[in-house]
């Protein structure tokens, strides 16, 4: 199998630290292409910031890292501290990168690497808010047939919100981004809160990270640490959800995961229900399916898979 080629839209976070140590620890499944940071749960200089710490702390420090869009396409932003931490990556103590940002802007990157490969043979990996994707949509609409699947964390069904009642986070921050994204065209893989509820950092589960003895593992079990105080208190749930490694470890193994493919559209208009994703999962109208929607999947085949990958770092 020849591994899959990637970029990563990213706004850490520590989900998304632990999506993109997946990734970096996968070489024989993902070809990580590049990294893009958009602004999300914290702002741009942060994000940026953030996705070369975890690149360090990875060992791999040849991946390109770009920054991107540090706003909403039309919106003011909204950040998530109050999950995250002031620095996003709240938690480990993990020093300064030492690795510099790629030049050049984050979009110009998606645009020129889709350009330079064939038709459906590059995959986008969004795991924040969509800015830097639908800009470059926007921008060179020509790149869209070069996809091969965008597979994000964003939106909702039956968990409907996590920032407003009705609206997941990432989709929330720019409902218009993802919108274009949404109708685009391109083959797309969800996973929603409906899945990454599912995902939840149990005390054993992170037990088994700190267990790794490795720098990357106790990192990431501090990481869980910090963010599922948040969580257990919104939720009472067992632990902390790892949204974003959903995206990463779906490349590795689809089969831990099950959906429908239905029509997802996202509210751009109304006040009350921003950002919401509307997704026909009963199959109610005739609205083309344009997207696969995750609605579940195998938490200890996932957490198994992470673990194993993480201790290759
Ligand atoms: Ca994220």
């Amino acid at each position: 199998m020849t591994a899959r080629k990637i970029i990563i839209d990213t706004d850490p976070g520590q989900d998304d630290a632990v999506a993109i140590l997946l990734a970096l620890a996968s070489p024989e499944e993902i070809d990580v292409l590049g990294i893009t940071a958009v602004a999300g749960n914290v702002p741009l200089p942060l994000t940026q910031k953030n996705a070369r710490i975890v690149c360090e702390l990875a060992g791999k420090t040849d991946v390109p890292v770009y920054a991107g869009c540090d706003a909403p396409l039309n919106r003011k932003l909204v950040t998530a501290e109050h999950v995250h931490g002031k620095t996003g990556l709240d938690g480990p103590t993990l020093p300064d990168p030492q690795m510099p940002l790629t030049e050049g802007h984050a979009v110009d990157f998606i645009i020129d690497t889709l350009r330079g490969h064939d038709a459906g043979t590059v995959t986008l990996c969004p795991l924040g808010p969509l800015t830097n994707i639908a800009t470059a949509f926007q921008k060179a609409p020509d790149i869209v047939e070069k996809v091969q699947e965008i597979v994000l964390m964003g939106g909702a069904y039956f968990e409907v919100g996590n920032i407003t009642p009705a609206a997941e986070f990432n989709i929330y921050v720019d409902p218009e981004a993802a919108d274009i994204v949404f109708k685009s065209g391109a083959p797309i893989v969800v996973m929603p809160l409906d899945v990454t509820h599912k995902a939840l950092v149990t005390k054993p589960r992170n037990d088994a990270f700190r267990a790794l003895g490795t720098e990357p593992g106790i990192a990431v079990a501090e990481m869980t640490d910090f963010f599922e105080r948040f969580d257990k208190e919104k939720y009472g749930s067992a632990g902390a959800p790892l949204h974003d490694p959903c995206v990463t470890a779906y490349l590795i193994k689809p089969e831990l995961f099950t959906g429908r493919h239905i029509n997802v559209e996202v509210e751009t208009g109304s006040e009350l229900t921003l950002g919401m994703t509307v997704a026909d999962w009963w199959r109610v109208t005739d609205r083309a399916p344009n997207a696969m929607f995750m609605g579940d999947l195998d938490a200890d085949g996932f957490f198994n898979l992470l673990t194993e990958r993480l201790a290759r770092l």
